[in-house]
Formats: structure tokens, sequence, C-alpha cells
């Protein structure tokens, strides 16, 4: 395994300040991934820069095999964060990471024991919109891992089990409280961990689930950073970086990150506020700002994007058709339907958002924003879409949007191709595409006979249906780019 020489890294990379020989593992985070690397760790990384102590962190992997883990392992947990924009570049080492653990690798009881350490205040998790395993706002029941999970909950293979499985052990060993903390994009995501966590642990012990609410909390965050999948062009930027020196645990992202935490840990943390981070009482106006304008914004450059040829959020930005649109999108039709505190500028908010979007250096793909439809739909559009419904005011670019999305289902999730399309319901999907022809309305509506994707009070609603049948034949004809060009002939509401 190539390790690092620190010594020889460019004297411009800072390196970790802090005792890290202190650290031990105080927060476990479940899914490592990109972003993780990127915005928690380095949280964490700067508040230890500023204030020390022993917050340190336990990076646990469910998936895929244990290469990056070993090589984290074997570079003493020391990885490079690359922050870049056109204006300029920043490398750093970050330092938080002291252990790591795959299930494939430690076995799964090593990791259920890990979570009952008396010594552990935190779990924290990145597993995406599915890894919740929440439909309609309660587990479900019917997905095969909560299935497999609930016949075997000493060997989890879902993040839900294994919490439930920690949690458990930590009851019997009566190793006291602790707090849960979901890092995903979704709506009231700390209520929704809950949820998922006591459900499922309630159908094993009812008294696991008393304890739960009494002794777990589960408090809410908005998280933001654009930190795209890695991708070639990155590792090249890294080693260039790293004078040379591949680093295979290296990430690269946007300069800017944002954190809002509700302050609500049963067991302590971090003085993350050294860092930056807003712990605040309520987080649900943050988070539901941040999934309409920029993750709405960002799915809706997805879906026309990548059906007009755009392989990158930034080669959409630099096209004025689609920068226009976006930006009536999130002034026209996100900001409305918010309620900020009253310390929020949201023009000033979209104005920073264009400018995010625009950073040529980050090839965010489209296609990796475009995945898992079902799963972020709601939040990003569709509340949204009720609000001008009962307003009576215009939705045309959440219409075409939608209508976007049905297309590229349309054209990526048929049979031949579904394996490659990324979203839990893709066979779901491909049999509704391959069931009625192309464009046809049957297909249309079998999309919006998803009950969990599309509230069924909305889809009852005819101006809905008729917004998106027109949004649909539109792009038909035209295709993405001229459908989204179009939109500005529109006067604006
Ligand atoms: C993106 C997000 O892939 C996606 O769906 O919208 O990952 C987005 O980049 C982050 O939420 C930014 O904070």
């Amino acid at each position: 395994m190539t390790r690092l020489d620190l010594q020889a890294l460019p004297a411009q990379i800072q390196q970790p300040s802090y005792d890290r020989s202190v650290l031990k593992p105080r927060i476990a985070h479940i899914g490592f991934g990109a972003f993780a690397r990127a915005h928690g760790a380095l949280y964490l990384h700067d508040t230890l820069t500023k204030a020390g102590g022993d917050w340190g962190l336990r990076v646990i992997e469910l998936f895929g095999t244990a290469d990056l883990l070993d090589a984290l392992a074997s570079n003493d947990h020391l990885y490079s964060l690359v922050e870049t924009a056109d204006s300029g570049t920043q490398t750093r080492l970050l330092g938080a990471v002291c252990e790591t653990q795959h299930v494939a690798r430690d076995g799964v009881a090593a990791l259920i024991d890990g979570l009952a350490e008396e010594q552990l205040k935190i779990i924290s998790l990145t597993v995406t919109e599915k890894g919740y395993c929440v439909q309609n706002g309660k587990l479900d029941l019917d997905n095969e891992m909560i299935k497999k999970d609930l016949a075997a909950p000493d060997t989890p293979c879902t993040a839900i089990g294994l919490i439930a499985a920690g949690l458990k052990k930590r009851m019997e060993l009566a190793n006291g409280p602790i707090s849960v903390m979901s890092c995903d994009n979704l709506p009231h995501n700390g209520v929704l961990c809950a949820t998922a966590v006591t459900e499922f642990a309630a159908r094993l012990d009812e008294n696991l689930a008393v304890w739960i609410r009494q002794n777990v909390s589960f408090p809410s965050t908005m998280v933001d950073r654009i930190v795209p999948a890695l991708s070639d062009e990155s590792r090249s930027i890294i080693k260039e970086q790293l004078g040379g020196q591949p680093d295979p645990n290296g990430i690269v992202c946007e300069p800017f990150r944002q954190w809002v935490i509700e302050d609500n840990f049963a067991a302590g943390r971090p003085q993350w506020e050294l860092a930056g981070a807003q712990l605040v009482a309520d987080v649900a106006p943050f988070e539901e700002m941040k999934l309409r304008t920029l993750n709405g914004s960002h799915s809706f450059l997805a879906y026309l994007g990548y059906l007009g040829e755009k392989e990158t959020i930034s080669d959409c930005m630099a096209d004025p058709v689609y920068s226009q649109a976006l930006r009536r999108l999130m002034v026209e039709e996100q900001i409305p339907t918010l309620n900020v505190p009253c310390d929020v500028n949201l023009p000033q908010y979209a104005d920073m958002l264009c400018e995010r979007f625009s950073n040529s250096k980050l090839k965010h793909r489209t296609w990796q924003i475009a995945s898992d439809g079902t799963q972020k739909l709601p939040q990003r559009w569709l509340h949204s879409v009720q609000y001008h419904l009962k307003n009576g005011t215009s939705y045309r670019h959440l219409a075409l949007g939608i209508a976007g999305w049905m297309h590229f289902v349309a054209t990526y999730c048929t049979p031949d191709q579904v394996k490659d399309f990324q979203d839990p319901k893709r066979l779901k999907l491909s049999e509704i595409a391959a069931g009625y022809g192309m464009g046809s309305r049957p297909f249309i509506d079998g999309l919006l006979a998803l009950e969990d994707v599309f509230p069924k009070e909305l889809v009852a609603d005819e101006r809905f249906r008729d917004s998106v049948y027109a949004g649909f034949a539109e792009i038909a004809q035209k295709g993405a780019a001229q459908a989204v060009a179009d939109l500005s002939e529109h006067a604006s509401v």
C-alpha cells in the first residue's frame, strides 16, 4: 500500500497541528463517501485545530470493499482535501479520523460492539436518502433489506439495522445516552431517522424502543457542500497538489460549506461552532431553503441539462438559456414558498448559488445528480408545486423539471439499460417504461401513480396532471434545451 510521504509534500499543504495521539473514537460515522470526507470530517478537524481535545472519528462502511479504508489506515488516517474554484485552490491534510471499520473486513459484531462503547457519544450518518428505508414517513416494512434485518437482527446489513443493534447492546451494557445525527438531504432528517430506528427497534423489542426514546437524541441537520464523486480528473488534481503523490482517499470539492445543527445532543458534542457550524433550535427552515433552492435547482439542471447534452452543472450555467431559467426557478417558484429566519437574505442566497454552480473547476456531472430521482423529487420540487396549486401561482419550471425526469426515465431506464440506472425503484420504473409506449399518457400516469413519490391529492388535481402532460409533450416535440429556452417566453408572475 502506498503511503503518503509527509516530508515530501509541498510546503503550502497544511498538516494537522493538534495532538492526534489523544484522539479516541467518540463519533462513529456511517457512510464515509465523498461528502462526509469533505464536510463533517473537516468541521471536526477545524474544531480540533481551534480547541484540541479527544473527539476522534471512527468511520464505518457497510458496502463495497475495504480497500479505501485500508489505504486510510496505512496513512495514519490522514487524507487530503482540495478546495477549488475558478479563483484558486487550497489543499490540506485532515486528521480527525482515528479508526476505520468495514463490515466485510472487521465483521458486523465488531461494528455493533463499537456503537455500544461508552466513550462513543455520537453516531452520525450520510447514507443518502434511500439509506433510511422510509416510505411515506414510516419504516418501509416491504424493503427487502429491512425484512432481512428484522429476521436476523444480529447481522444487520442496513444502517438502520446496525444502529438498532448497537443501541440494543448499549442498553444491555448500560453504557448511557448517545445521539444519532443524520447528515443527509432530507427534510426533518432527525425525525425521520428517529422514526426508522425506533420503529425497527419496536419490532424487535418494545423495551429497546422505550430505552431509545429516553436515552437517544436525533438532532436534525442541514448540510451543504458541493462534492462531486471522485473522477480520474480529480485524482490527477489531487496528485498534482500533493507534488506527485497519489492519495486514494483525497477529495476535491468547492470552497463553500455550511452546517446548521439542531443543538440537541444527549451526551455532549464537539464545539463545532468554532469551525463555523450554526447550532440552532430549529433546523427546518434552513433545510427547506437548501433542499428547494440548491437541491431543487440541481435536479432541474440534472434532468433537463443531461437531456440537453450538458455534461456538468457548470456547462449548464455557461449557457444563458439554462442559467436564466434556473434563476427564475429559484426566484419565482422556490423562494416564495419558503419561510426563513429574518436574517437570511434569499436573493443573496440565490446569487451565491448561481456563483457556486458556475464553478468550472468542479465538473459536477448532471448524470450523477440525476440519480435516485424517486427519493429526491418530493422534497426538492413537489412541496413547492403544492404551494403554487394552493395559491394559484405559476410553477411552469417545476412542471418542466418533472416532465424532464419522466423523459430521463423513459430514455435511460429501459429494460436493457436498467442495471446501470441509479434509483432504488429502477425495476418498477423500467416496468412502467416498458409497459407503455414512450410519450403515452399511460406512461406518465404510471409514474404519477407512484404514491410514495407523488402524493395522491397532488395527482388528483387535474391542473397538475395537465401541466406535466404539457411539459412532457413540449420536450418530446422540441427537445429539452428548446423547451428550457421557451420558458422565458412566458411573462413573469
Ligand atoms: C446534489 C447534492 O447529488 C445531488 O443530489 O444535489 O449532493 C448536492 O451537491 C449537495 O446537497 C450540496 O450540499
